[in-house]
């Protein structure tokens, strides 16, 4: 991975909490302006995507966590995994497996209070990487899956729309899975939503077994991001958008 070629924000003392408002301001902010805080959103939406084919590099560090992630939205489906979370890393295998995205990821993050910064944080800088690798022309926009595991069922609606907006009903079962606290999966999905600009209706639609839940969840996301994000041969060069930018 080029390190050194990312904007990469370190926070000096007495910055983060000027620029990291109070958390329960996340979903009020416009998304991306806190991450890359030495680029303006409307810069930080220049800056994608980038000129090296589908693929790209973001690191983030703050105070709680410093992650990393690489992307290859034409991959095998390879995942190479560090997060401290091993059941997160069962779910981010899903992506890249159903996604057929090459994914390499490395948090560090500060578990011993909880696993709350690093997931919400590595779904922001998953969502950074995905748009930065991103180029909407040709693409075919929307996907969507539906994925079964036994008697559970999940549905995932992308649009890679410009927008962040995130719709999600999982009717967890259980409070925990795996010692992971099912809240985070819906601070993940926000995250990478925030950072993806893309519109994402997550439906649990039965399921008795959260373990089986949340996995559908993640398949099916892998599937519809790998039909969403597919050049669409019959649009090429073309912006799938009657507004003529996304
Ligand atoms: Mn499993």
């Amino acid at each position: 991975m080029a390190r050194g070629t990312e904007a990469v924000y370190v926070p000096k003392r007495g910055d983060v909490d000027r620029l990291r408002p109070p958390r329960h301001l996340d979903r009020l902010r416009p998304p991306a302006y806190n991450a890359h805080a030495n680029l303006t959103y409307q810069e930080y939406l220049m800056s994608s995507p980038s000129s090296a084919g589908r693929q790209a590099s973001v690191e983030r560090n703050t105070k709680e966590t410093q992650i990393r992630a690489s992307v290859n939205l034409d991959g095998t489906g390879e995942l190479k995994c560090q997060t401290g979370l091993p059941f997160l890393d069962h779910m981010l295998d899903q992506i890249a497996r159903h996604g057929l995205i090459d994914m390499d990821i490395h948090a560090v993050g500060d578990l011993e209070i909880d696993a709350h910064h690093t997931v919400e944080d590595l779904g922001i800088t998953l969502g950074m990487a995905f748009n930065k690798a991103l180029d909407r022309k040709g693409i075919r926009r929307y996907g969507h899956a539906y994925v079964p595991l036994d008697e559970a069922l999940s549905r995932v609606v992308i649009d890679f729309s410009g927008r962040p907006g995130l719709e999600f009903h999982v009717p967890f079962t259980r409070a925990s899975v795996g010692g992971f606290d099912v809240d985070l999966f819906y601070e993940f999905f926000q995250g990478f939503v925030n950072h993806a600009l893309v519109t994402l209706h997550v439906d649990n639609l039965r399921g008795m077994n959260t373990h089986h839940q949340i996995e559908t969840v993640f398949k099916a996301f892998g599937r519809a991001l790998r039909m969403a994000m597919e050049i669409d041969p019959r649009s090429a060069d073309v912006v799938p958008s009657t507004k003529g930018c996304l």
